[in-house]
């Protein structure tokens, strides 16, 4: 077994503030990641290494023990079963609002609404909660399109600023959660590894506490 820590961070729109929070915690990876191609790098902290990946695999990793610790949206987590992994701490990045979205006010209740989303157990567990009986159309990308080309009557999907929502004519309706990234564990990790991770989530708390 590799003796050092492993965290997963993600590729992509979470890795720019992510990597600033390491550099404060002196836990910056040692090599540049918009340039390097390596996947597995070590960071200033001899003791902790990252993995980066996609957004999506983050989890994963961390549920299969792959990586004791990972940070992700917490979108990304409540579309994971989530065993095996515990939520640490709330970082306080990449902050946007989960909602449901659609052309004017909700359609005629009367019919059976057709969503389209890459989110489709949070829908699933939203429209349910209302007691609204719907029809998950699962698309991976492009959500905003869908209500335009009358292939859904509404879409579920991440909103920060809204342009892009208003840039296809569509608008916020509900809120279903608020969403930043966290800080997960591996729950096995956690116990046999309890006094370097406490080190660490200690360091992650201080961090986000000066920002
Ligand atoms: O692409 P891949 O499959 O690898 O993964 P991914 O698409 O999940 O990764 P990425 O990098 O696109 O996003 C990673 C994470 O960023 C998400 O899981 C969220 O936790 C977080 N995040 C924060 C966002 C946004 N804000 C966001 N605004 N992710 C996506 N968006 C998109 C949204 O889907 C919509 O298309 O931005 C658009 C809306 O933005 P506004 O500002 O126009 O409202
Ligand atoms: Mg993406």
């Amino acid at each position: 077994m590799n003796s050092k820590i492993t965290l997963a961070i993600s590729k992509g729109r979470i890795l720019e503030d992510t990597v600033s929070l390491l550099e404060r915690m002196g836990m910056a990876p040692v090599e540049d990641l918009n340039k390097t191609r390596k996947l597995l790098i070590d960071t200033e902290d001899p003791n902790v290494r990252v993995v980066v990946i996609r957004a999506t695999d983050v989890p994963t990793y961390v549920q299969y023990g792959a990586a004791d610790l990972g940070i992700a949206g917490k979108d990304t987590l409540m579309e994971t079963q989530g065993e095996g992994i515990y939520e640490l701490l709330d970082l306080g990045i990449c902050k946007c609002k989960l909602m449901v979205a659609g052309r004017s006010e909700l359609p005629d209740p009367g019919k059976r609404l057709k969503v389209a989303t890459k989110y489709v157990r949070s829908a699933q567990q939203y429209f349910a909660q209302q007691g609204k009986q719907i029809e998950i159309i699962r698309l991976y990308g492009s959500m905003e399109l869908a209500p335009l080309t009358g292939l859904a009557d509404l879409i579920v999907d991440l909103v920060d600023t809204g342009n892009t929502l208003r840039a296809n004519g569509l608008q916020p309706l509900e809120h279903i959660e608020d969403i930043s990234s966290r800080l997960v564990a591996n729950k096995a990790s956690l116990k046999v590894r309890v006094g370097t991770l406490q080190n660490i989530v200690e360091q992650f708390r201080n961090a986000i506490e000066e920002s």
